[in-house]
């Protein structure tokens, strides 16, 4: 590790994010801030831009001087005062008020003034929240069970081995220069539940429990990527490791990758790249070379034997007396009184925690039995429902034109809208995932979706207009595999007919007898 310039490896050619980096360092712009809130957006120069995202704050071009900040919440586990403190920058510094639940178990804030930004950092800072290397070439929020240490059938509490990846990635929360410089950006999940509800196949490293001579570790997965270029699920590293192994482990594989990673065109600088150019075994003997440490072979008890649950709705915890309350949040979005009001919840009826999910809503654990009924009446779960309609339940959605840099369609708000005119006309037996990506970058992971969605362009009477990709066959949990397209270019404007066409034929979908007029 520790190359400065790659520019001058020899017979690269360094792409245009590389030079950046090059030129100063991503996360420099970190002692910067302070000068780029005195300055004002305007002043900051197009590297820079970029640069600011090793920090969490997103230039949106659809709404330039209002930002997007990004931060971490390491396996989607939140204190209330921290959820306050999000919901009070919003409430006090956004224009439009809105938070996003991501679908990597993390938030967004939206509508920030970089000339705000010092302080919006310290109140961040003050509860223990960082936006550091949320963007961009970095290891993104890692991902972990929702229900780690409240599952009645998990096998390993995974909470502090969520904290020391963070904690070590981001030299703990300070920001590290040795993590931040890869070749593209990384993506980590761990989880110690039965039921693969952190998405193991879809990340660069992945964690499933498993158990080997008495003792439960971990057998890996590395590899997973979904972008515009490729779908490809993790693979096995035939690898099996402790607790204790898991953070060194992923030390040594972002060394590796930061190292020998791929460089010169963006588009092939995820690890799956390297993985295919050395192969699985030479990959893991630098592993093992920079651990210190021979691996044993994965393990042949692996725990991935449930069926993936979204944790929306009430479920019995571990604890006895206690359960944890899924909510459901359309489309992951909601706003600044709406996170206070959760904070609030989470503080009357559990213990001020909520935990957020990939399926970009959260839930509330420690509720005592005896507080179950005073919760379920409470207003905001008129609007974060523990009980859903099936097909709104399903639904994930990436943030898509509205704010996105690189969308191709609108989604949020379209999804919603489709989502409740298919509910009002059909009944379904149970949950239809369906995922929409404006974009094929995969952001809403189209390919787990029952159905997906990625958004693309065709044209209609000679006129171009929003469309989709439609896949299908995605599933998540123990038999995980990846969707395949099975209609390419559908109109946005033939979507409710399509779907509900498809929602009949493969999910059992029974349209709702249309009420006579009287
Ligand atoms: Fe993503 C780029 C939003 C999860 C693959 N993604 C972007 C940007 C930053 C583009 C931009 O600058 O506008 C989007 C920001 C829009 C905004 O204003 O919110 C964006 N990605 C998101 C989020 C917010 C979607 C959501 O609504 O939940 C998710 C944030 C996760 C987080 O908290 O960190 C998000 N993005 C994902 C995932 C899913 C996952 O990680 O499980 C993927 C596919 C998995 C993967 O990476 O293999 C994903 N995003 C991408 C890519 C394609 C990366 C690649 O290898 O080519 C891009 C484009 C890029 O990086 O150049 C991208
Ligand atoms: Fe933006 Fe495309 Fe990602 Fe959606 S999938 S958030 S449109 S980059």
């Amino acid at each position: 590790m520790g190359r400065s310039c790659r520019c001058c490896l020899e017979g690269a050619v360094a792409n245009p994010i590389e030079k950046i980096k090059d030129e100063k360092p991503g996360l420099a712009v970190r002692a910067e801030l302070i000068e780029f809130a005195r300055l004002g957006w305007e002043a900051i120069s197009k590297g820079d831009l970029e640069r600011l995202k090793w920090v969490g704050w997103f230039f949106r071009k659809k709404t330039p001087g209002r930002w997007m900040v990004r931060l971490r919440v390491p396996g989607g586990i939140l204190s209330s005062e921290q959820l306050r403190v999000v919901g009070g920058i919003l409430a006090e510094f956004s224009d439009v008020k809105q938070l996003d639940i991501t679908t990597r178990q993390n938030l967004e804030m939206r509508g920030l003034r970089i000339e705000d930004s010092v302080a919006i950092q310290e109140r961040l800072e003050a509860v223990g929240l960082t936006t550091v290397q949320s963007g961009m070439d970095n290891v993104r929020n890692i991902v972990g069970s929702p229900v780690a240490g409240i599952d009645p059938d998990e096998l390993i509490d995974v909470r502090p081995l969520v904290q020391q990846i963070q904690d070590l990635i981001t030299e703990g929360g300070r920001g590290s220069f040795a993590f931040s410089n890869l070749p593209r950006k990384f993506n980590i999940s761990i989880t110690g539940d039965r039921e693969n509800s952190a998405h193991a196949e879809i990340n660069d490293i992945g964690f499933i429990p498993a158990r080997r001579d008495g003792r439960i570790g971990f057998n890996v997965l590395v590899g997973g990527v979904l972008n515009s270029q490729r779908a490809t699920p993790a693979l096995s590293l035939d690898a099996f490791v402790l607790p204790e192994q898991v953070a060194p482990l992923c030390g040594a594989i972002l060394r590796i990758y930061s190292d020998h990673g791929p460089r010169e065109a963006r588009t092939r600088a995820r690890l799956i790249y390297l993985l295919e150019d050395w192969g699985i075994s030479k990959f893991r003997a630098a592993v093992e070379d920079d651990l210190g440490f021979v691996l044993p072979p994965a393990a042949h008890e692996e725990f991935i034997d449930y069926d993936k649950r979204d944790h929306v709705g009430v479920w019995p915890q571990k604890q006895a007396g206690y359960c944890f309350v899924g909510l459901h949040v359309p489309i992951g979005r909601l706003w600044a009184h709406q996170a206070l009001e959760a904070a609030d919840l989470a503080e009357v009826y559990g213990r001020s925690e909520v935990r957020l999910t990939v399926e970009q809503s959260f839930l509330i654990p420690y509720v005592a039995e005896e507080k179950l009924e005073a919760l379920l009446a409470e207003p905001l779960l008129a609007v974060f429902s523990p009980e859903p309609n099936p097909l709104l339940r399903g639904l994930v959605s990436c943030t898509g034109a509205q704010f996105c840099n690189l969308a191709i369609i609108e989604t949020k708000e379209r999804a919603l809208k489709l989502t409740h005119v298919l509910a009002s006309e059909l009944d379904l037996p149970q949950p239809v995932r369906i995922h929409w990506s404006g974009c094929p970058n995969s952001c809403g992971q189209p390919q787990i979706g029952d159905i997906g969605l990625i958004g693309t362009r065709t044209k209609v009477a000679g006129q171009s207009v929003d469309a989709v990709d439609i896949l299908m066959g995605g599933q998540v949990g123990r038999e995980a595999r990846f969707g395949e397209v099975v209609r390419e270019g559908v109109p946005c404007d033939e979507l409710p007919a399509v779907l509900k066409a498809l929602l009949i034929e493969h999910f059992g979908a029974e349209e709702r007898p249309v009420a006579l007029a009287s």
